[in-house]
């Protein structure tokens, strides 16, 4: 493996899965691969799972890990080629790339979407810049328009849940005070459609995500009509892609409560967390057994470890 900053970086998801179980499941087996070698981690925005799950990656494969939290921690970047850099950027991303790589074996990164300028963002530009200008590989932590690390963590979840071979898996917005990223949702899309699924996405009108991602998907748009036989409840809150980057609806009638979770078929609970309780999900809902937010955090432990080892394994 070369990079992982899309979903689409996987070629068998199969094959993919079933090395992130072995790789759970004797987590440390692999201590030598990753000695001598060292991950930066470079936060543009907060994490608290990501952050901590790719440390514990990188521990459990014997690699050394430095953080930076580039926001408040280093110079501010400039992204644009050609740039007279007579603003606040100190120092363009061809100098600060080239110089992370002579200090790390692979570089991360986590850099939001501005959800303002739809074409910078769908250009995944700060992640695009490492990988152009970097000597050395990038994972994405969640980009602009992707959070392939989470989707692969979901993807896992589901499989170790599923009491059937086909599940039904229903993606559902909610609601949420700010205006949220799309790249949870779209990674989780890319994903599920790599599965054995029957896979539903459910929102109000004017949250239709990228048409490019949900192609082949069906929408529907009544979320009790959606959750009807569901096994598995997947709460994310976005922001509009048409009406780019805005708050076009808050209805409280889209928290997932027990009104919507009686009406499927015992259905788990997933969330990517953080999680803003009785916004997005009930308190009675989250604190109850059919909750799997816990254990699907946990995977992102093994999904980043997957994703390191392959290109750990690439580079030698
Ligand atoms: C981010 C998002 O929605 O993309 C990160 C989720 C993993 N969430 C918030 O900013 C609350
Ligand atoms: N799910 C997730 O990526 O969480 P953090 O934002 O805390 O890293």
């Amino acid at each position: 493996m070369k990079k992982y900053t899309s979903v689409d970086d996987i070629n068998d998801l199969i094959e993919f899965l079933q090395f992130t179980k072995e790789i759970k499941n004797n987590p440390l087996g692999n201590k030598q691969l990753g000695k001598d070698k060292t991950i930066g981690l470079l936060f543009f925005n907060p994490s608290l799972r990501t952050r901590l799950s790719t440390q514990k990656a990188a521990q459990n494969l014997g690699m050394d890990c430095m953080v930076m939290n580039l926001n408040s921690d280093s110079w501010t970047l400039e992204f644009e080629d050609g740039a007279v850099m007579d603003g606040s950027a100190s120092e363009h991303v061809k100098e600060a790339a080239g110089v992370i790589s002579q200090y790390c074996d692979i570089i991360a990164i986590r850099s939001f979407p501005t959800l303002t300028d739809k074409e910078k963002d769908e250009a995944e530009t700060v992640i695009s810049s490492f990988v152009k200008f970097a000597s050395v590989p990038i994972i994405s932590l969640e980009g602009a328009v992707e959070h392939p690390l989470q989707a692969l963590a979901d993807a896992l979840t589901i499989e170790e849940y599923k009491t059937t071979q086909r599940p039904k898996v229903v993606l559902s917005w909610a609601p949420h005070p700010k205006a949220l990223p799309q790249s949870v949702p779209n990674s989780f899309v890319k994903i599920m459609k790599k599965m054995e699924v029957d896979f539903v996405i459910t929102h109000p009108e004017g949250y239709e995500l990228n048409p490019k991602v949900t192609e082949g998907v069906k929408i529907e748009y009544d979320q009790e009509e959606a959750f009807k036989n569901a096994d598995f409840i997947y709460a994310k809150n976005w922001s509009s892609y048409t009406d780019y980057g805005k708050v076009v609806n808050k209805d409280p009638n889209w928290t997932i409560g027990k009104r919507q979770m009686d009406l499927t078929d015992n259905a788990r609970f997933m969330h990517c967390l953080p999680v803003r309780r009785n916004m997005i999900v009930t308190d009675e809902i989250l604190d109850s057994d059919a909750s799997i937010v816990i254990p699907e955090a946990h995977n992102r432990v093994y999904s980043a470890q997957a994703v390191i080892t392959k290109i750990l394994e690439g580079l030698k």
